[in-house]
């Protein structure tokens, strides 16, 4: 299958038919099934977005059991990035396994931890010595940064910033912005948590260097900077919204950062690994992070995260102050390998920016048909639009949900987000083909037409 690029691209699930097919409504009698049992058998607070049982995936779509084939425009939120069971991932999780699935990494080392250790330290931002650690899931890899940050700096305090989203565990909760559904009736929180203003252009009107100084303002007055460890911030924030900072913004907090000597901490873990066009979002705004937090895209799927950094913070802690028992887990680091000689040798990067460019070129054209659509803002493969009231700006929760609902009735897989649940993002596989994706876009738009 072309996708526009001279480089062929890897289509995980090979024998699956790229096109959109439904047999049943959606929910089909099978997929109902399942979810009645989940429904007896799974707490409560597990949701889940598209009612279906999912049986296959694999370059652009979701096949479910009851035949139904859906466009997938969410990626596991931002994680299949090369494609769902991508061969070359599928391979190397194979020849791993039958090799051995696990020693524990603190007991006895092997090669493939220390190799994706070395491909971060390359890959991450900055031409300085680095080191990585390995950890299972994105909030456990922000955890560590701050326990790496702390111990560097002999300071407590961390701020984050307004509609960060940093994961579920308790400090991570703690770092979350949002209340429903992440936090409320969890508490309480960690202590020494501080939120500063983020910059968000389409609804504060703020310059870049507008908005640092008022974030710098409140770190100086509300915290003071000797009693700051770090300053953690998405470069593009994920489930708060796809927020795009304005330029400067965030190289001022870093220059700030660095002056007072706080570890400056970017959660990478949603607009990392080539989903914007370039390998981090970092990049983007020309900043360099003393520690960059990555899971999601990084491991084909495979449970994985790093934190990566500067070698004099990530040395601090003390040796056995870091670990975990399935942290660097051998087989989804060896998935880990696989994926980045994918996104090495594919053009993968190539493709996140012409995903980019049609994603960006379909949705200004709906917004210039539809006023409720305030702000469309992304890059690459990590594309949104925000639904809005187009006098008063008031957020449209309504009609962004029910304009998903369609969407995943018709067979797209589309994912909102957003501090007012007020926006639709775009994160599909890069495996994806351009006319899956016109189709997809098709069906958002007739929904969009018909709310
Ligand atoms: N940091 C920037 O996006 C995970 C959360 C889904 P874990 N985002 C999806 C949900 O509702 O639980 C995320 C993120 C950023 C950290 C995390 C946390 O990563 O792997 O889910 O722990």
């Amino acid at each position: 299958m072309s996708l526009g690029l001279d480089t062929p691209v890897s289509l995980g699930g090979p024998t699956l038919e790229q096109r959109r097919r439904l047999v049943t409504s959606i929910p089909g009698p099978r997929s109902e099934q399942l979810l009645a049992r989940k429904a007896a058998a799974v707490a409560a607070g597990v949701g889940h977005t598209v009612p279906i049982e999912a049986v296959a995936a694999g370059g652009g779509v979701v096949v479910d059991a009851d035949g139904n084939s859906l466009i997938d425009l969410g990626s596991g939120i931002a994680v299949t990035t090369l494609g769902n069971a991508h061969p070359k991932v599928v391979a190397a999780i194979a020849a791993q396994a039958a090799q051995f699935t696990h020693t524990c990494f603190m007991i006895s080392p092997y090669e493939g931890y220390v190799a994706v250790a070395e491909a971060l330290n390359r890959l991450t931002p900055g031409d300085f010595e680095k080191r990585s650690a390995l950890f299972n899931s994105g909030a456990e890899a922000v955890e560590n940064a701050v326990k790496i940050a702390r111990k560097f700096t002999g300071r407590q305090a961390v701020v984050a910033f307004d509609h960060a989203y940093h994961g579920r565990t308790n400090l991570t909760m703690g770092l979350t912005a949002k209340s429903m559904p992440y936090k409320s009736g969890f508490g309480p929180f960690a202590a020494e948590i501080y939120r500063a203003p983020m910059s968000y252009p389409y609804r504060d009107g703020l310059t870049g260097a507008e908005a640092a100084s008022r974030a710098i303002s409140l770190m100086e007055k509300q915290i003071g900077a000797d009693n700051l460890a770090a300053v953690i911030i998405e470069p593009i924030q994920g489930e708060g919204g796809f927020i795009v900072p304005a330029d400067g913004f965030l190289p001022a907090i870093v220059d700030w950062c660095r002056a007072n000597g706080v570890v400056f901490v970017a959660d990478e873990v949603q607009s990392g690994f080539g989903r914007t066009g370039v390998m981090f979002a970092s990049e983007l705004f020309g900043i360099v992070p003393d520690l960059v937090a990555t899971a999601k895209g990084i491991a084909g799927g495979m449970p994985l995260a790093g934190v990566t950094g500067r070698a004099e913070i990530m040395d601090a802690p003390h040796t056995g102050g870091l670990g975990g028992t399935y942290g660097g887990n051998p087989v989804a680091c060896a998935a880990a390998l696989a994926a980045i000689e994918a996104f090495e040798t594919e053009g993968l990067l190539e493709r996140a920016l012409e995903i980019g460019t049609l994603l960006r070129s379909r949705l200004t054209e709906l917004q210039a048909s539809d006023p409720r659509i305030g702000d469309v803002r992304g890059h690459g493969a990590m594309m949104a639009m925000e639904f809005a009231d187009p006098v008063t700006q008031a957020p449209d929760a309504a009609l962004t949900a029910a304009v998903a609902r369609a969407a995943i009735a018709e067979g797209v897989i589309v994912l909102t987000c957003g501090t007012y649940g007020n926006v639709i993002r775009f994160l599909p596989p890069l495996t994806i083909s351009d006319e899956l994706l016109h189709e997809g876009l098709d069906i958002v738009a007739a929904a969009l037409a018909a709310n």
